[in-house]
């Protein structure tokens, strides 16, 4: 895809990404508003995306996020981030991408092979969306702003540089950005590693009382609306539980499930080896994602969930 010429003549332009916004979706997202006010400066830009909470509350570009999905005109061109065009993935939204002239979808997600946008770019293979997006970018346009945000959406799709997913071509990426010199440490450290006393707390308490299944090598941890509560947290709060619960010895796959809404469930899932493809696991629950971390909801009881997850794993494993 070229970008900038499927854009051509766009006078209004807008974007997203996913609901409950990643690391990837937000730097993805700015960073292609920031390509985009240095390569079409004439054409207007929005970027709708709901508030991706605290940790991304200092990233370049944050005052640009509109959160609250005010009414517009059809856009001339709509750019999905980081997700599919469906109703559930990007919220809101929605009433944007269906009313626009033009539709351009941006992905790396296997789920969105197809793609759901008039002009679809996905790459299942690449770690990140902001990588798929680097690669679209040409690179003497590329600033500092660009770079920072690039690289903060690969840092976090990939674990920091660490899941099966980082290529030798992300590392090359992420060395050359860093030369544009931003406070990466910082940068990492703010985004991704630094939890609040709340969010700690919470998952020592998921981690207490998770439990082990099939030999001992997936584990379920889970958190409904009381426990939430009690514990005073949110569902920002409940973000990297799965990871925690990841890196247990022994462990092949972990399922996180907390209650997003009265009886709506919400499961993340993450494999540490090649036994369990969590894509297709979520896949059975309407959800999907990459091989080695997906999600689903389920409304329900939250035990019919764990034993319709449980099942699909012990298929493949
Ligand atoms: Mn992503």
């Amino acid at each position: 895809m070229d970008l900038l010429k499927e854009l051509e003549g766009a006078k209004r332009i807008g974007i997203t990404g996913h609901i409950r916004p990643d690391g990837d979706c937000v730097g993805s997202c700015l960073a292609l508003l920031h390509y985009l006010e240095i390569c079409m400066p004439d054409a207007e830009k929005e970027v709708f995306l709901e508030d991706p909470g605290r940790s991304f509350a200092k990233i370049k570009k944050r005052e640009c996020l509109i959160c609250d999905f005010p009414e517009r005109e059809p856009f001339d061109a709509f750019i999905v981030c980081d997700t599919t065009g469906s109703k559930e993935r990007i919220g809101e939204a929605i009433k944007y991408f269906e009313s626009a002239a033009k539709t351009l979808n941006v992905d790396h997600h296997i789920s969105n092979k197809e793609g759901s946008a008039m002009v679809n770019h996905v790459c299942p293979e690449v770690s990140s969306c902001a990588e798929v997006l680097y690669e679209l970018m040409d690179e003497s346009r590329v600033d500092a702003v660009i770079a920072e945000l690039i690289y903060m959406g690969m840092a976090h799709d990939t674990g920091v540089f660490r899941f099966s997913n980082t290529s030798r071509r992300t590392m090359e990426i992420a060395g050359k950005l860093i030369t544009y010199g931003f406070d990466f440490p910082m940068l990492l450290d703010e985004t991704f590693y630094v939890k609040t006393y709340v969010q700690s707390r919470f998952q020592a308490q998921v981690l207490l009382n998770a439990r082990r299944y099939l030999e001992d090598r997936v584990i379920v941890g889970t958190a409904d609306k009381r426990f939430m509560d009690a514990m005073g947290a949110g569902k920002d709060d409940t973000d990297g539980a799965v990871n925690e619960l990841r890196n247990i010895h022994g462990i092949e796959c972990a399922v996180f499930i907390y209650e997003k809404a009265p009886g709506l469930y919400k499961a993340s899932l993450r494999a540490s080896t090649d036994n369990v493809n969590v894509a297709k696991v979520a896949e059975s629950l309407g959800g999907g994602g990459h091989v080695r971390a997906a999600g689903c909801d389920y409304r329900g009881a939250m035990e019919d969930m764990v034993y319709i997850l449980l099942t699909e794993i012990s298929k493949q494993l």
